[in-house]
């Protein structure tokens, strides 16, 4: 006898309240055993929920956006397999996700792993891969490492199981959201499915997506589509399901345009494309960022020279920084047109106070340089010349309103720029300590994303080291960066007949002459020296 059961949220782990993103069935639809049903996002994982057993669905108790948790009813089945079949779902998802950095997609047993949120970083370079096919995992565990060029990263596993499968070779870019790897958790085999008498058929069909089974639905939709790139596929964000779709319906997946959140593919997307039969609108590049090929300087070609026939010689590779952010510097350099504005600041007073306020600071440990006054400095001036503290998208130029000032720290692999929040909500003595503390975690090559994102203007100061001028390189899509090298005491007179030596700091204001005029540039100098000279009207 037929009759209707309820299709139950299973077991989720510590997730509450989650909201439904995806519906995959209908009113009147057969499912099989695992086919998904629903999909369910909270801020760290993906699940879907699969069916517990076969049956027709006859009523849906859930619409997109609705939160349920752990035994919310979200639909009922009718059906021969309905009636025999467990209420329970035949293999609940468990994410057991205690603490997870990274955001996982769990059909029944196999999370895939994605990569969590990393700041405003895309694109980014995986250089290491620290597991293989078959290795155990537990939370917490570091997979992989990715750099930028301004940090490096390790990904985390958000939750123990045994690595399925490798997604990313060292080499490929990665961004929020790309899938790196998939898991086998709980009770799912760690051997692959077709070997594996018992294997949870939502596991089957999960792997079956990506791996060798599929290929001839890819090959035929390759010879249709012109072919599928696979490495992009393998990145796409999208569930298991929406995959399998893709395959089955021969949609390259790398070139659909999520309309989920945060860009997810939704199976309705994959749809529309298959319909379609072409990719979305491509996103707009913005208008002031390079042509891709660059601008088609013809120059010589690179010498060539056996440098050995001269002399000895050593080879010695590139710090991995150093190679990403000298390509980066080398845009920069190349794109945007420097001009650097020299001027001096007296800070003879001003290095008097420093000292008194390192004297009456001594028991607290904070040291403090010239460095954080210049940050304040910085801000006033930044605040009195606001084209300054902007960027250019296109031909509009975009002002902040806040002052999140970077600095550029000298580590041993390389350059860093960390990066101090609203500065001008705070002290000297804060900025102080936030600077050691993140002069300290560059060093260390411990930057997070976050910590070296959101700047609006940079200061590079040499000042510890020496120097008279130099000219900083801009920090795009920053459109100036102020230089400082070591002070100096010099004979100053305003008149021509009263002569004092006064401390002097050498200051190199690089800026985008798309944006900056040299009158601005140079009166921002002036403001930014007056400031220093008399910083009580910083200060107070
Ligand atoms: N003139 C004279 N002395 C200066 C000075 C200046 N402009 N700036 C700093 N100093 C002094 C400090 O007071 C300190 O003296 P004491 O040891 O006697 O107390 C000493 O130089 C060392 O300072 P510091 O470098 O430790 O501290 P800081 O706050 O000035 O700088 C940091 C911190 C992280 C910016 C710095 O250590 C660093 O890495 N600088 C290099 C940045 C760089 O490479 N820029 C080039 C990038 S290319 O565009």
């Amino acid at each position: 006898m037929n009759q209707a059961i309820e299709i139950k949220v299973p077991d989720i782990g510590d997730f509450r309240d989650v909201p439904v993103i995806e519906l995959f069935v209908k009113v009147g639809d057969l499912v099989k055993a695992e086919d998904p049903l629903v999909s369910l996002e909270s801020d760290k994982a993906t699940m879907e929920v699969p069916a517990p057993h076969g049956g027709v669905v006859k009523q849906i108790h859930v619409k997109l956006g609705d939160a349920v948790s752990e035994g919310s009813v979200l639909m009922q089945f009718e059906g021969a397999g309905a009636g025999t079949a467990a209420a329970e779902p035949a293999q609940a998802t468990k994410p057991s996700v205690s603490a997870p950095p990274s955001p996982v997609s769990a059909p029944a047993g196999l999370a895939e792993v994605r990569i969590p949120d990393i700041g405003d970083f895309k694109d980014i370079p995986v250089i290491e891969i620290f597991v293989k096919v078959g290795d155990t995992v537990r939370a917490e565990d570091a997979l992989l490492s990715l750099e930028s060029d301004k940090a490096t990263m390790d990904v985390p596993a958000p939750l123990g199981g045994v690595v399925r499968e490798i997604r990313v070779k060292v080499g490929d870019t990665v961004s929020e959201g790309s899938i790196i790897m998939a898991l086998a958790t709980g009770d799912a085999p760690a051997v692959a499915a077709t070997a594996a008498p018992g294997a949870a058929p939502a596991v089957a069909a999960a792997l079956a997506a990506p791996a060798a089974p599929a290929a001839t639905a890819a090959a035929t939709a390759a010879a249709a589509s012109g072919g599928v790139d696979e490495a992009a596929f393998a990145l796409a964000y999208a569930s298991p399901a929406v995959r399998k779709l893709a395959r089955e319906t021969g949609v390259d997946l790398g070139k659909v345009r999520g309309s989920g959140e945060h860009g997810r593919i939704l199976r309705a997307d994959v749809e529309a494309f298959a319909r379609t039969g072409g990719p979305a609108a491509p996103a707009a590049r913005p208008a002031a960022a390079p042509a891709g090929g660059g601008a088609g300087l013809d120059l010589l070609a690179w010498p060539k020279v056996d440098f050995a026939k001269f002399g000895p010689v050593e080879r010695k590779e590139l710090s991995r920084i150093k190679k990403i952010s000298g390509a980066n510097l080398h845009r920069n350099w190349v794109v945007i047109p420097h001009v650097t504005t020299h001027d001096e600041a007296d800070i003879t007073d001003l290095e008097l106070f420093r000292v008194q306020m390192n004297k009456e600071l001594e028991k607290s440990g904070v040291k403090i340089s010239m460095l954080p006054f210049m940050m304040k400095a910085a801000v006033a001036t930044l605040k009195a010349f606001p084209e300054f503290n902007a960027s250019l998208d296109g031909d509009t130029l975009v002002l902040k309103q806040y002052y999140h000032i970077g600095f550029a720290a000298d580590t041993p692999n390389g350059l860093m720029v960390p990066v101090i929040r609203d500065v001008d909500k705070k002290s000297i003595p804060d900025i102080a300590r936030e600077m050691g503390e993140l002069a300290k975690l560059a060093r260390e090559g411990k930057l997070k994303p976050d910590q070296m994102s959101g700047g609006t203007f940079t200061i590079s100061s040499l000042g510890g080291i020496g120097g008279i001028n130099f000219t900083p390189i801009i920090n795009a899509p920053e459109v100036a960066i102020m230089g400082v090298c070591k002070s100096f005491w010099k004979q100053h007179s305003s008149d021509g007949k009263n002569w004092a030596s006064r401390l002097t700091l050498p200051l190199s204001l690089s800026w985008d002459h798309r944006v900056i005029d040299g009158a601005a540039a140079a009166r921002f100098n002036v403001h930014f020296a007056n400031l220093l000279a008399d910083l009580r009207r910083v200060l107070f």
